[in-house]
C-alpha cells in the first residue's frame, strides 16, 4: 500500500571536515539528494534538504596533529571550503551547518542523556591500548602493526588496507602507537554501549519485513548484518576531541563520532526551524529519507534507527537510497593519494560548467554497482549528448523561430501523424520521470529527460523546416510550435538535473518559472515573444581533457615517489636469515575466487613435488582464468595459515606499486616447477 506524506525531510551524509569534497561525494550523495529535493519542490511539496559537516572523530585529530594545528582550525578551514563547493554546484540545501555548533552539542548531549536516563546503555569496563608516553588512550587508528592475515606491516588497529580485513587493535602483531612510536600497554577503561543485539527482533521486522522495497544493495547489506548477529556497540571514546559524555565521572570521554553525527540531522533541523522542527521529525506524516554512500549503511539503517527507537519519540527513515562508490580513471578515489577531482579545482579549470559535471555524474551514478569516472567519457557526454542533442536542439528551435517568425511562437496549423506521435511522446514523459525519480532511479530518469531532447532533435532533423520555409511556411509554423513546446517542457524535465542551464533556457524562452504539474502541457501561447537565443553548452576540446589527465598522471607519479620514500630499505640481515626462506617456482593449475572475499583468489599450485593450495590477495588485479598456467614464485616453507576458512600453504610473491596494485613475480623463461629461487 502506497503511503502518503505531507512533507519530506531529506538528509545527506555529513562529510568529514578533514578535506575538501570531490566528485565521489557529489555523485554518491549530494546530486541524487538535490535532484530529489528539487523535484519534490517543483511538485509543490514541503521539503527540507538538510546537510552539514561532520567535525568530530579521529581522522580530524590525526590531520590536526600532522599539521600541528588544533582540530578546530582544521574543521573551520574545510567546513568553509565544503560549504562553498556545495553552493557552487547548486546543491539546494535549506541548511548546511556543522557538528561543532552549539545547537548540535546540546542536542547530541541531551540525546545521550535521555538514553542514559532510560537505562538503554550497558556500562562496560574493558582493556584498551594506552600510550604511556603520550598519556592517552589510543583510538584504533592510532595503532599500527602487522596484519595477522596478510602480513602487511602497516596495518591499522581498525583495518588492514592491504587485504581489506577489518581488525581490532588487539589482533595486530607488534602494535605501536602512531603518536609517540612507543609500544602501547593495556589499561582498563569504561564505556557505554548501545545494545544493538536487543533490537534484533525490531530491526528484522522493520527492515526485512516492512521495507522490502529498499534498494537491493541496502536491503542485502542490512540482512547480512542481521544474519551475522548484532553486538553491543560502544558509543563513547577516550578522546579529547568531541562532545563530552554528559555523565558524572566521565572526564576525558567524548561521544563516539558515529553517535553524534546522525543526530546532526536533527540539530540542523532545529537550527533551521526552531519552532516547528518536531513536525519534521516526529509527525507520522513526514517522510524521512537519508542519502548516503554504501559505507554508511549500517549506521543509518541499524545504529541510528536503534538510537531513535530507544529514544522513543522520533520517526524512523522511510528510505535510505545508498549508492555504491565512484572510481576515477579505474582507481579508487583517495583523498590521501590526491586521486580525486576536487570540486573547487574543477570550477577553476572549467568555470561555469557545473551542470556538465552534474550531468556526467548522474549519467554514471554508482546506483547499483561501483562505477568509473573518466575524463574521456566526460568529454564524450558533453560533446555528444549535452551539445549535440540537448544544446543543438533547443538552439535550432530558438534560432529558427527568431529567424522565420521574429522570435514569436508561431501557431499550429495542421498536425501530421508524425507530429501527433511526437506530442504523444512528450505527454508520456511526466509519468515515466515520476516513476523513475520516486523509486530513486535518478540515472534512468535523467536518460528519460535526455530522451525527450533526443525526440525533439530527431523531429527537427526529420521535418527539416529550413527546407520548407519558402514553399510551405504554414508547415514550418507547426514544426516550430511543436519544437518550442518540447523545448519549454525540457526546462521542467531537466530542472532537477541541470538547474543552472534550465534557468538560462527559461530566460531564452522568456518563460515564467514552472511547476512539475505543467510538464507535458503546452506552455507557450502563439505570439509569445521569446528572449535572446544563446548557446546552452559548448564543445570541450581535447586540450582541456588532456590537462586533467596530465594532472592525474602527476598525482600518480607523486604517489609512487612518496610511497617508495616511505618504505626505506629494511635493516641489514645475514645470509643465514635469507637462507631460511625457501622460495620456489610453481605453476598454477587452477584458480577460483574465494566466495564472500572480494580480494582473495584460491590457487592450486604444482610445486614440483605435489599440489598445494595458496590463498592470495590478488583478486583485484587478476581474473582467475588469467592465472591458470602462469609461472609464479612463492614462499614454500611459510607456516600454513587459515584465510576465510581455507588453509593457505605458502605465499605468492608480488611486486606492489604505489597505488597498491599487485603484479605476480614470475621467472622470465619457463622453469621446472619447484625450482629454487635464490
Ligand atoms: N562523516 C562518514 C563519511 O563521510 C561520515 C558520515 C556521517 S553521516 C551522519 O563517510
Ligand atoms: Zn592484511
Amino acid at each position: 500500500m502506497e503511503k502518503h506524506f505531507k512533507r519530506t525531510l531529506i538528509t545527506t551524509a555529513l562529510p568529514y571536515a578533514n578535506g575538501p569534497v570531490h566528485i565521489g561525494h557529489l555523485a554518491g550523495v549530494y546530486i541524487p539528494a538535490d535532484i530529489y529535493a528539487r523535484y519534490l519542490r517543483l511538485k509543490g511539496e514541503a521539503v527540507l534538504l538538510i546537510g552539514g559537516s561532520d567535525e568530530h572523530g579521529v581522522p580530524i585529530t590525526i590531520q590536526a596533529r600532522k599539521e600541528g594545528v588544533s582540530p578546530q582550525a582544521i574543521v573551520d578551514r574545510y567546513h568553509a571550503i565544503i560549504k562553498q563547493s556545495f553552493e557552487d554546484f547548486g546543491i539546494s540545501f535549506d541548511i548546511y551547518s556543522r557538528t561543532t555548533s552549539a545547537t548540535h552539542r546540546r542536542t547530541a548531549s541531551d540525546f545521550f542523556r535521555t538514553l542514559y536516563d532510560k537505562n538503554v546503555f550497558i556500562e562496560k569496563r574493558s582493556e584498551q591500548y594506552y600510550d604511556e608516553e603520550a598519556q592517552q588512550f589510543l583510538a584504533d587508528r592510532y595503532i599500527s602493526g602487522s596484519c595477522p592475515h596478510c602480513g602487511n606491516e602497516r596495518a591499522f588497529g581498525d583495518q588492514c588496507e592491504s587485504c581489506g580485513t577489518s581488525l581490532s587493535p588487539t589482533e595486530l602483531l607488534n602494535p605501536k602507537s602512531t603518536i609517540s612510536g612507543s609500544i602501547p600497554v593495556m589499561r582498563e577503561t569504561t564505556h557505554w554501549y548501545l545494545p544493538l543485539d536487543q533490537y534484533d527482533p525490531f530491526l528484522r521486522e522493520w527492515i526485512l519485513e516492512s521495507h522490502k522495497e529498499w534498494k537491493s544493495n541496502v536491503y542485502g547489506q542490512c540482512k547480512s548484518w542481521l544474519d551475522m548477529g548484532l553486538q553491543p556497540r560502544a558509543v563513547s571514546r577516550d578522546l579529547d576531541w568531541g562532545i563530552p559524555v554528559p555523565v558524572d565521572g566521565a572526564a576525558g570521554k567524548v561521544l563516539y563520532v558515529w553517535f553524534d553525527a546522525p543526530i546532526g540531522y536533527i540539530s540542523n533541523t532545529i537550527e533551521l526551524r526552531p519552532d516547528d522542527w518536531q513536525t519534521w521529525w516526529k509527525d507520522p506524516e513526514t517522510r524521512i529519507v537519508h542519502f548516503i554512500g554504501k559505507d554508511n549503511i549500517v549506521f543509518h539503517c541499524i545504529v541510528f534507527p536503534v538510537m531513535l527507537k530507544a529514544e522513543g519519540t522520533y520517526n524512523l527513515p522511510e528510505n535510505v537510497p545508498a549508492n555504491e562508490f565512484l572510481n576515477l580513471e579505474g582507481n579508487k578515489i583517495s583523498t590521501s593519494r590526491n586521486w580525486a577531482v576536487w570540486l573547487h579545482e574543477y570550477l577553476e579549470d572549467m568555470p561555469g560548467k557545473q551542470d556538465v559535471l552534474r550531468y556526467v555524474l548522474t549519467a554514471n551514478a554508482p546506483e547499483t554497482k561501483d562505477n568509473d569516472f573518466t575524463w574521456k567519457d566526460f568529454q564524450a557526454r558533453n560533446n555528444n549528448e549535452l551539445v549535440a542533442i540537448l544544446g543543438n536542439f533547443v538552439n535550432r528551435a530558438l534560432v529558427l523561430t527568431s529567424k522565420y517568425f521574429d522570435g514569436k511562437v508561431p501557431p499550429i496549423t495542421e498536425l501530421t501523424a508524425y507530429d501527433e506521435q511526437t506530442l504523444v511522446s512528450l505527454a508520456g514523459a511526466k509519468a515515466e520521470l515520476e516513476r523513475l525519480i520516486d523509486s530513486s532511479h535518478f540515472r534512468e530518469a535523467q536518460k528519460e529527460a535526455m530522451n525527450l531532447a533526443r525526440i525533439g532533435n530527431k523531429y527537427l532533423a526529420d521535418t527539416e523546416p529550413w527546407k520548407h520555409i519558402k514553399t510551405d511556411p504554414r508547415r514550418v509554423s507547426t514544426i516550430l510550435n511543436i519544437s518550442l513546446r518540447i523545448t519549454a517542457n525540457l526546462t521542467i524535465a531537466f530542472a532537477p538535473f541541470l538547474p543552472f542551464s534550465m534557468v538560462k533556457l527559461g530566460k531564452m524562452l522568456n518563460l515564467a518559472p514552472q511547476t512539475w504539474q505543467n510538464l507535458g502541457s503546452d506552455l507557450l501561447v502563439p505570439g509569445h515573444q521569446l528572449g535572446e537565443p544563446e548557446l546552452l553548452f559548448e564543445k570541450i576540446e581535447d586540450d582541456l581533457i588532456d590537462a586533467q589527465l596530465q594532472r592525474l598522471e602527476e598525482a600518480r607519479k607523486a604517489n609512487e615517489a612518496a610511497a617508495y620514500r616511505a618504505k626505506p630499505i629494511r635493516e641489514t640481515i645475514e645470509y643465514d636469515d635469507f637462507a631460511k626462506l625457501d622460495i620456489r617456482t610453481g605453476i598454477i593449475l587452477d584458480c577460483i575466487k574465494v566466495p564472500k572475499a572480494d580480494k582473495l583468489l584460491q590457487l592450486r599450485v604444482d610445486d614440483g613435488l605435489e599440489q598445494r593450495t595458496i590463498v592470495s590477495g590478488i583478486a583485484g588485479y587478476y581474473k582467475p582464468e588469467d592465472m591458470i598456467g602462469k609461472q609464479i614464485c612463492f614462499i614454500a616453507n611459510l607456516a600454513p595459515r587459515k584465510l576465510k576458512g581455507i588453509i593457505s600453504e605458502g605465499m605468492i610473491l608480488c611486486a606492489e606499486d604505489a597505488n597498491g596494485c599487485l603484479s605476480a613475480v614470475s621467472p622470465d623463461k619457463p622453469v621446472h616447477p619447484g625450482s629454487e629461487v635464490k
